[in-house]
């Protein structure tokens, strides 16, 4: 399989090794060879991925604490003794588990493909294993094996369906990886872990489930290469068909998963997938209500699709076999759009135009897909660097033909004869003739008077000496972990940011730094140079960057810039003397002003 990163090296770098080096870099010449099954993958788009385990019968609170974040990781943040958590099992009984109703409510959502957790790091096994006893089955009042059923409801409905499996991480085990509060690590022999839980409960899984349309691993560890290879040779014989996520590490596995709640920002070639989960947690958590919106599951998925990838999107049943109430709400509002929109996601392709001040786009053979996330003011919505012969401009949901004009090498579309409605994301169609153009990551970003704020962001700076763009990945509660681009290592004046900008229309612009800026950074200068002029600031404390902790940005509104005419222009950030780290720059946000 190919995985080639059109642009932005620095971001390949950063993006492959996120999480704390959770995950490997991708290999591309273990992955020269695409998996004969990829095409459904990379056509499906959306998936559904759910935890579900003892830790969604403890709901977020152990002892009477509560604990937020990652709630499948209770019994490794409350340091909960196997010998009790194994206790946890006795009081597990999914009486509301419906298969039916989850697969129904799959399909409602648009989603293509589900993947469940089989196990987790906790090391109880949602399935009938001979394995163990520590396993639905037998440990727990239910007694009875629900991924048989999930399975059979799932493919019915023409959903492909997969198990998450963590291969390494078992916190029940006295072999297993990760629990230091009951098992010496010393002691540890993972080889063995392997041999007599993990590979042979894989088997049950590629065995007695039926066609599986992927093995999700997780968190690799404890292997080589080669035994890693040999890892996944042994199982494949089993289904040569299931596609293996990324995770199983060692740049092996026939697509790449980014790091948790990761979207590459710019395109992506070949098969990929970013997952989110629906609030901050995987596993159910009682007391996490932050859950996406269907007008923001709509954008992520957007724009994962204007990347290139696939989303896959968590939620987490509660212990009696319940979905939360909103994830049930959002999924079907979701599923609602795509049931109108569909076209302008499933089997599409990332957008050739890089995202704009109004959205994002996506695209097929022939099709150009402009998801306006943002209308235009003035209702004249421009695509530049789009040359093709353009046989059509439509609105995707009733193919009302849009006036369009061409102005150079730009297509601009006329869209005031829309009426105004709420949606999260109103789809465009660009029929036109010959081969799609070819991606430009060295695009201009467009700043337009057309819009209440213009996002010029870090991934699309140009920077010199020892300024980098960099992918900071940090977490709120505990493992939801949050990405943003930045520029850092500014000490010098020689350390500087540049952003090509395509101002659309003459007028004043407040020029605004968005950045982090620990105490020691803090009070120093530093320059903006635009046009010749460079404009003085003096930097402002938000936080230090700490991975479990929020990462503060701050809104700096350093001038207002006065742009002569619509053109090309560049923007300079700089130290203006030597010292440290100036700021870790999010991106410059140019607001017009009326
Ligand atoms: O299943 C979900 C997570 O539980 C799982 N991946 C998604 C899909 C995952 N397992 N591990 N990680 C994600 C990385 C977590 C690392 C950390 Fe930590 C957990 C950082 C802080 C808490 C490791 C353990 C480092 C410190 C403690």
């Amino acid at each position: 399989m190919r995985f080639i990163l059109m642009a932005f090296c620095a971001v390949l770098s950063v993006c492959g090794n996120a999480q704390q080096g959770m995950e490997e870099m991708w290999d591309k010449s273990s992955a020269a060879k695409e998996h004969p099954n990829i095409q459904w993958f990379k056509e499906a788009k959306f998936g559904l991925f759910i935890h579900w385990g003892l830790y969604s019968q403890l709901a977020g609170t152990w002892d009477g604490k509560n604990y937020y974040g990652s709630g499948e990781w209770i019994m490794n943040q409350a340091k909960i003794p196997v010998s009790r958590y194994r206790k946890v099992a006795e009081s597990f009984n999914p009486v509301n588990f419906n298969a039916e109703e989850w697969a129904q409510l799959a399909k409602d959502a648009g989603i293509k493909y589900m993947v469940i957790t089989a196990k987790h790091h906790e090391g109880f096994s949602m399935f009938d294993s001979k394995v163990t006893d520590f396993d639905i089955v037998d440990a727990t009042p239910y007694k009875k094996d629900p991924m048989k059923a999930l399975a059979a409801a799932t493919r019915k409905r023409g959903i492909r369906f997969g198990f998450y499996y963590s291969q390494f991480q078992d916190w029940y085990e006295p072999d297993g990886g990760r629990n230091t509060w009951d098992f010496d690590e010393s002691k540890k022999d993972y080889q063995k872990y392997y041999q007599k839980k993990a590979i042979p409960q894989l088997k049950e899984l590629l065995t007695n489930y039926g066609p599986l349309g992927i093995v999700w691993f997780d968190t690799p560890g404890g292997m080589t290469k080669e035994q890693t290879q040999a890892f996944v040779d042994e199982l494949r014989v089993l289904q040569p068909g299931s596609l293996f996520s990324s995770r199983v590490g060692q740049g092996l596995g026939d697509y790449k998963d980014f790091g948790d709640s990761e979207v590459p920002q710019v395109p992506i070639k070949g098969a990929w997938e970013s997952i989110y989960t629906h609030n901050d947690s995987w596993g159910y958590i009682a007391h996490d209500m932050n859950f996406k919106s269907s007008h923001e599951i709509i954008r992520l998925l957007s724009n994962v699709a204007s990347k290139g990838g696939n989303l896959m999107l968590n939620v987490g049943p509660d212990g009696k076999g319940n979905i939360p109430y909103y994830s049930i709400k959002y999924l079907k509002e979701t599923g609602a759009w795509l049931r109108k929109n569909g076209e302008s996601i499933y089997a599409t392709t990332f957008g050739q135009i890089p995202a704009q001040p109004w959205g994002v786009t996506t695209s097929r053979p022939g099709k150009l897909y402009l998801h306006v996330w943002e209308r235009p003011e003035n209702g004249s919505l421009l695509v530049p660097g789009f040359g093709n012969a353009i046989t059509g401009v439509y609105a995707l949901t009733d193919k009302r033909p849009l006036p369009f004009r061409r102005q150079g090498g730009d297509l601009i579309v006329n869209m005031a004869s829309l009426p105004q409605e709420y949606t999260p994301d109103k789809v465009l169609v660009v029929a036109y003739r010959g081969a799609p153009p070819a991606y430009d990551a060295a695009a201009p970003v467009t700043v337009s008077p057309q819009y209440a704020v213009n996002n010029v962001d870090a991934v699309f700076a140009k920077t010199s000496g020892a300024a980098k763009t960099q992918s900071l990945t940090y977490s709120h509660y505990f493992g939801d972990w949050k990405h943003t681009t930045c520029v850092t290592g500014m000490q010098s004046p020689e350390d500087a940011a540049s952003f090509t900008v395509r101002i659309t229309g003459p007028g004043d612009y407040k020029l605004i730094l968005e950045y982090a800026c620990p105490q020691e950074s803090a009070r120093q200068e530093g320059r903006l140079e635009v046009e010749g002029k460079t404009y003085m600031f003096r930097t402002l404390r938000t936080s230090e960057f700490d991975k479990s902790a929020p990462l503060m940005f701050i809104k700096h509104p350093v001038t207002i810039f006065s742009a002569k005419s619509a053109g090309i222009y560049t923007i300079t950030v700089r130290p203006y003397r030597q010292g440290k780290e100036l700021f870790k720059l999010k991106g410059i946000i140019a607001e017009p002003l009326k």
